[in-house]
């Protein structure tokens, strides 16, 4: 990444962000803050924290209240979303909220097409009805979900999309409106099509994050065993304040336009899985095969089984993406080694064990 795009002075620019409790809501939230702007964040009502990513800055003196500032709301309420708007006049939106996990999605498929692809849709027509569509610039967090069934090895943007979960098909939706807003009503909307970039900050439900923080508890002598679904899935993996740099990158274009935001590297989950356990210091072996299949630690015991519940009914099996658009035009490349991205979250999930013990 060039120094000088990341740096430009932005003060007192007005961003509204949707997901800023999340994984990439707190690292750009960060982000935003150094670069000078005023950050507005949604928040959902929950009967339990759910502000954990960004507790440090809003309880910074220096920062909550004066230049983060959260309101509550939701994707599926309108009317919050018109006040809101109205409220903060932002200059730019990032629209990362969203029930984001796959294999959850064919459990609530309604309630993700009502977030992910009809909120994304309420969120537009709102910006029409106050009146910002000249001024405001909106970034909608696509996904490598839409790809699903690869159609061309790389992915590109040209790549036809063929999703394979009500996530992928909703997320389908909020990629076309945002096409289609910006071709009827010119407003400067943009989809960065990001693939799965993960940090210590990822969900618990994650398939990188569930595993870092079982070789942690299991090096510590807290668990036994990691039960698994399919080990054979590819992923093109990233490191997610990379991504979120990516994503102000995108807004920052005169032009509104979709980019893929990648590595260009895929690895297996259980690549993954031998790669974090061997920076814990307990290399694997494997036996068996299909449901059958385990890893093995040097002594023989079991350390990762397979467990079909978390076996999809429909699976994307190979992901890789090409971001040969984003370095030519935003001056965006990837720096985070896939085996570096794996021994910073191990190491992280390492030492808050070992903080916890007693
Ligand atoms: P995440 O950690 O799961 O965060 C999702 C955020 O959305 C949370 O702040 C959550 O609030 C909020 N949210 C959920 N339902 C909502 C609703 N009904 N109304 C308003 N907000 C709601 O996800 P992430 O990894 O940061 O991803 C950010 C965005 O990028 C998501 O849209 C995701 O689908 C997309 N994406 C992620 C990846 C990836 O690899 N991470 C790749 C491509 C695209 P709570 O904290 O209250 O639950
Ligand atoms: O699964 C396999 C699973 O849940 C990755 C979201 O951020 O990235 C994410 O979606 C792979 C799948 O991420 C387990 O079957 C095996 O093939 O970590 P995941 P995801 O489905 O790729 C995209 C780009 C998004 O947009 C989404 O919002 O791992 N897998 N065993 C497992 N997955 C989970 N979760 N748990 C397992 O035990």
């Amino acid at each position: 990444m060039t120094k000088q795009a990341s740096q430009q002075s932005c003060e007192g620019r007005v961003a509204l962000l949707t997901g800023i409790t999340g994984q990439d809501g707190s690292y750009l939230t960060e982000q935003l803050l150094e670069k000078g702007y005023i950050v507005h964040g949604m928040v959902r009502r929950s009967s339990s924290f759910n502000r954990a990513r960004i507790e440090h800055l809003y309880l910074d003196p220096a920062i909550g209240g004066e230049r983060l500032f959260l309101h509550y709301g939701d994707l599926t309420d309108s009317s919050n979303l018109n006040r809101l708007l109205e409220k903060v006049g932002p200059d730019e939106i990032y629209n990362l909220g969203a029930q984001s996990h796959v294999k959850v999605s064919f459990e609530v498929p309604e309630y993700t097409a009502e977030v992910d692809g009809i909120g994304t849709l309420r969120f537009l027509d709102a910006i029409k009805e106050v009146g910002l569509k000249e001024k405001v610039r909106f970034y909608q967090a696509s996904t490598s979900e839409l790809y699903g069934k690869v159609q061309d090895v790389p992915q590109t943007e040209a790549t036809p999309f063929y999703p394979r979960s009500p996530y992928g098909v909703a997320k389908l939706y909020g990629f076309w409106i945002i096409v289609n807003y910006r071709e009827a009503y010119g407003i400067h909307a943009c989809n960065g099509i990001l693939f799965n970039h993960e940090s210590p900050r990822r969900g618990e439900a994650f398939v990188t994050r569930k595993i870092t923080q079982m070789v942690a508890r299991i090096r510590y002598g807290l668990a036994e065993t990691v039960q698994l679904g399919n080990l054979d899935a590819k992923r093109d993996w990233g490191y997610a304040p990379e991504f979120t740099e990516g994503m102000w990158r995108i807004l920052q274009q005169d032009q509104p336009d979709d980019y893929v935001l990648a590595t260009n590297e895929t690895h297996t989950v259980r690549e993954f899985a031998e790669e974090a356990f061997r920076h814990a210091g307990l290399p694997l072996h494997w036996e068996g095969k299909g449901a059958d299949e385990v890893g093995r630690d040097a002594e023989g015991k079991v350390r990762v089984a397979i467990d079909p519940a978390y076996y999809r009914p429909s699976e994307v099996d190979l992901l890789i993406g090409d971001y040969g658009k984003a370095r030519k035009e935003l001056g965006w490349e990837p720096q985070t080694t896939f085996a570096e991205l794996v021994r910073i979250m191990t190491e992280a999930d390492l030492e808050q064990v070992r903080n916890s013990l007693p």
